[in-house]
């Protein structure tokens, strides 16, 4: 059995290399040679000026962060800081926005950022806000679509790789966290060897308030498998969550083989609304925890860490009713719900077929107590009582599925490199169209949710290879754009992706721009060391500590002359953006500055530390080009000796 197994690796890997090589020589004729609908130039234009239909969040995997993109133009619209520093804005470096990023293990910079999702009102969209997950070290950040900035981080504790997340509840009850490595619970010391039995599988139930604020509610204590992807439940399927697992043979090393012993591993079905009535109701025990929950105050525009040390733990065995398995063939990666919230696809990444649950039959078969045995003591479902149907032959490797609101599926295929259509109900393959190259995720807008609009398809692909002008061994990875209206699916348009897009998530245009502000007002600015007009600038000096309280305007800095700083002094520079339109940010960088440039946005104060180590006169300046006289949008600071005597003197043009 484990010689098969490796077989059948070795089988897939060679079909993924000659694919991808294979269609590398050749790649440009395939593209032209009638996969390219003849007038997709046309079908992608958005004219200048005009704006595109849909907005598109892409996650930025290793970047850390989420990327904005318009459909169908595919043109990129912004990078939005989540999970890494950015110094483009000085998110991150800047004293305000560090809190961000702290966690239980201290000021971790970086992120690895998997899936978006926007959140629900009645299972659609509703454009308020955009979760997504750091997989590196567990995290759920909250994005507003009011200001596309990143509002608040929470940290998941006990949880390791979180993967299976971020995805949210069709009132955006939850946003859940599901922990990809098995791990100890709580940590210990302990031999890894003795995994099997010992680790556990915490999944993480975020409640979601109606201003955003996150709050962990309970935390499932489930077997020591690796929780992979996750969807909600919709319609009648509401109140259910189904994570996908692998590795429940719980093997411990050279997992690309002991992993891969098992026929089948599961579909975890959670009946969280059970779940939260028996927490409600006083059960789950109180666990100690420590994690980080870093929430930032759009009138003070500064972050603030609040360290929890509590969660819920529930045993999910001793809530009736509450957790079942769906055995699920082969390794199952993508774990998708269709909009009316009767099936649950799992792809099985080691097999061909894609395997649909039926939620009700599932239920069926819960009331029967149709069980096949049990894990860990959770009831396993029988297989064919739950099973919908089977897609045969659709591809090899696949990945991830979404839905496009008329009765179809459309899954993406790793090995094979393809996207392929399929019917809801009848199983049969309608249209396949080749990626490039190896696809990983897709994205239909509002493809997790009631109501798909289902008239674009994203692939996210891994490899890029020939697709662009060559940019030596680093490549950006691609995207595809498929129009997906007619029977078959079109190819529309290629466009790089930055980092590595996992899943996106898409919204119509329409549910987001009437609500992006376009005044931030001064007289909102609660910062403590904000100076709202020019005659409120000054230094202070406190020990060694000098706090420079400055403004910014077309275009000059006031003071633009500061004398009486010393070596030794750590200078904090205060800057207030005394403009209130948007899109007029200024910028501030001094000459040796350990951290970045600050990018202060209109109304804003931001903070940036400054040791100077020589003595001299050092210029700063603003680094947008925001006005015809941006040049001359500069200063000094005039650093003395040690121990010199000079006051603190602040000027502009000499006042
Ligand atoms: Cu890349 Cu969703 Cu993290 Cu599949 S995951 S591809
Ligand atoms: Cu302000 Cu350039």
């Amino acid at each position: 059995m484990k010689k098969l197994n490796s077989i059948l690796f070795l089988t897939m890997l060679s079909l993924l290399i000659t694919a991808c090589g294979g269609e590398n020589n050749n790649g440009t004729d395939k593209a032209t040679g009638g996969a390219m609908a003849s007038n997709a130039a046309e079908r992608v234009y958005v004219a200048p000026g005009e704006h595109d239909e849909f907005y598109a969040f892409i996650s930025g995997g290793y970047s850390g962060n989420l990327t904005v993109y318009g459909l169908p133009s595919g043109r990129m619209l912004k990078e939005i800081p989540v999970f890494s520093q950015f110094p483009t804005s000085g998110y991150g470096y800047s004293e305000e926005t560090k809190p961000m990023l702290m966690t239980s293990h201290g000021f971790v910079p970086w992120g690895d950022s998997h899936h978006p999702d926007i959140s629900q009102t009645n299972g659609e969209t509703d454009g308020r806000w955009v979760f997504i997950n750091e997989n590196n070290t567990p995290r759920i950040a909250r994005i507003s679509l009011e200001t596309f900035e990143t509002e608040e981080i929470i940290e998941i504790p006990h949880s390791a790789g979180n993967h299976s997340s971020s995805f949210v509840t069709e009132n955006t009850e939850y946003v859940v966290a599901g922990t990809r490595f098995s791990v100890p619970y709580p940590q210990k010391d302990m031999p890894i060897e003795d995994m099997k039995g010992n680790f556990k599988g915490p999944l993480t139930f975020i409640a979601v308030g109606d201003d955003g604020r996150m709050k962990i509610d309970f935390q499932l204590d489930m077997p020591g498998f690796n929780y992979d992807l996750s969807h909600p439940g919709r319609g009648d399927s509401h109140g259910w969550f189904f994570f996908t697992t692998y590795n429940t043979e719980e093997a411990h090393t050279m997992q690309e083989v002991n992993a891969s012993q098992n026929d089948k591993d599961f579909i975890a079905a959670v009946n969280w609304k059970k779940i939260q009535e028996y927490v409600r109701n006083g059960g789950g025990e109180q666990m100690d925890a420590e994690y980080a929950h870093n929430v930032y105050d759009h009138s003070t525009h500064t972050a603030t860490t609040t360290m929890g040390n509590k969660v819920t733990r529930v045993d999910p065995r001793k809530v009736e009713g509450a957790v079942f398995f769906m055995p699920t063939p082969k390794s199952p990666h993508g774990c998708d719900v269709d909009p009316s919230g009767e099936y649950i696809v799992g792809n099985g990444k080691l097999s061909t077929d894609l395997t649909v649950h039926s939620f009700s039959k599932m239920l069926k078969a819960i009331e029967n107590k149709d069980f096949t045995g049990e894990a860990y003591d959770i009831p396993i479902l029988n297989f064919d009582s739950t099973l919908a149907g089977t897609v045969k032959e659709g591809g090899l490797g696949p990945l991830h599925t979404e839905f496009d609101g008329k009765g179809n599926a459309y899954t993406t295929f790793f090995i094979s490199s393809e996207v392929v259509k399929w019917k809801l109900g009848t199983w049969e393959v309608l249209d396949r169209q080749p990626s490039y190259y190896s696809v990983g995720h897709l994205m239909i807008p509002g493809g997790n949710s009631r109501n798909p609009e289902g008239k674009y398809l994203v692939s996210m692909n891994k490899i890029t290879k020939d697709r662009y002008l060559p940019t030596g061994p680093e490549l950006e990875h691609s995207a595809q754009l498929y129009d997906i209206s007619g029977e078959k699916m079109e190819l529309l348009l290629d466009f790089p992706t930055h980092g590595e897009p996992h899943y996106a998530a898409g919204i119509s245009a329409e549910k987001v721009k009437a609500n992006s502000r376009k005044i931030y007002r001064l007289d909102e600015n609660k910062h403590a060391f904000a100076a709202t007009s020019e005659d409120q600038t000054k230094m202070v000096r406190e020990g060694n500590n000098v706090h420079v309280y400055m403004t910014t305007v077309r275009s000059h800095f006031s003071p633009d002359n500061l004398e009486g700083i010393k070596v030794g002094d750590k200078v904090f520079f205060h800057v207030t953006n005394l403009e209130q339109d948007f899109d007029v940010p200024h910028g501030f960088a001094m000459i040796g500055a350990n951290t970045s440039e600050l990018l202060i946005m209109p109304g804003q104060t931001k903070t940036v530390i400054w040791e100077p180590k020589k003595e001299g006169v050092w210029p700063f300046y603003c680094t947008d080009f925001c006005s015809a006289l941006h040049q001359e949008m500069q200063g000094y600071v005039r650093v003395s000796g040690k121990n010199s005597n000079l006051p603190l003197k602040w000027t502009l043009d000499g006042e």
